[in-house]
């Protein structure tokens, strides 16, 4: 089957199963092409919320699926590859962040969207990269604040704000590979462009970036009339969006290692098979979602 023809599979079983498929800014082109809705952890959690589909596809990896199904438990939520993970959000276990609180008492924890739902589930507010610096600057009183799992994003924000952050010490490695010596090296072969940069790189990195957002902010940053020509220091999935939106600027990765396995483990075949096989099924237990459905509320609130 070429490309076109099973793309009109899916869009035809989508409407047999009243289906929704959403998908992330990371993920394969040919995906991304017929998603209903593209967007990224924030964006698709806002769009889990509200549909009135009964079945969501989560084009994306399970903490995206998970949170899918905590804010909407009447659902079915497919994965259509079961091994779709996030390597950060396994930095940290139920034990550790159990034991961090006992290290920091009466700190607020902060959890970025990257992270299993048990973690959510003991956690005061979640977070994601659109909206960590609004979420802690929303938090009532002067007290800490401990951001979990990305010490890259939780250093970032302590850069922003009056408050006392604790961050943890995990990292997405995709863009905490990404060094200065290469931002410097394309920089220098590209003299007339400017730097945007996810705030999950290094302060390194992030200290020579014009502009440092996420995959939403980065993709209106590139909007911008000023901007012509732009470094990219995010997943290469963002190129589709990137190319297709300002067909005549040019937009240059800042290192073409920046390709997440686990955002790209999903195919055309594989969105097909899960919707003809109805699997893999994402459920949260009622006993996880209920706590972790309240700090991801929280934080929905905000938006
Ligand atoms: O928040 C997300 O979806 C991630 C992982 C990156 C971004 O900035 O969109």
């Amino acid at each position: 089957m070429d490309k076109k023809e099973i793309q009109g599979k899916i869009r035809k079983l989508l409407k047999e199963r009243r289906a929704i498929l959403l998908a992330h800014y990371y993920q394969r082109d040919e995906v991304q092409e017929i998603a209903d809705y593209l967007g990224d952890s924030l964006g698709l959690s806002l769009e889990a919320a509200k549909t009135d589909a009964e079945v969501i596809v989560f084009a994306g990896v399970h903490f995206m699926a998970e949170s899918a199904s905590i804010l909407s438990p009447g659902k079915t939520v497919l994965l259509p590859r079961a091994e779709a993970g996030c390597p950060l959000a396994d930095m940290i276990t139920v034990e550790q962040l159990l034991a961090a609180k006992r290290q920091y008492p009466g700190a607020t924890v902060v959890t970025y969207i990257n992270s299993s739902a048990e973690i959510k589930a003991h956690s005061d507010i979640c977070c994601t990269s659109a909206n960590a610096l609004k979420v802690v600057q929303s938090l009532p009183g002067e007290g800490p604040v401990l951001m979990i799992p990305d010490g890259n994003l939780a250093r970032y924000v302590a850069t922003r704000t009056k408050k006392t952050i604790f961050p943890w010490g995990g990292f997405c490695p995709i863009h905490h590979q990404l060094t200065a010596a290469q931002v410097n090296r394309v920089k220098a072969n590209h003299p007339d462009a400017v730097f945007a940069a996810h705030p999950e790189c290094t302060p390194d990195v992030l200290a020579l970036a014009d502009f440092i957002g996420s995959t939403t902010a980065i993709l209106s940053y590139a909007g911008e009339q000023q901007v012509r020509k732009l470094i990219v220091g995010t997943e290469r999935g963002i190129f589709c969006q990137l190319q297709c939106r300002y067909p005549g600027k040019v937009f240059i990765p800042a290192s073409e290692d920046m390709l997440c396995e686990d955002m790209k483990h999903t195919t055309l075949p594989d969105i097909l098979a899960s919707l003809t096989e109805m699997k893999h099924i994402v459920k949260v237990p009622e006993a996880v979602r209920i706590p972790a459905k309240q700090a991801l509320d929280r934080m929905l609130e905000l938006s």
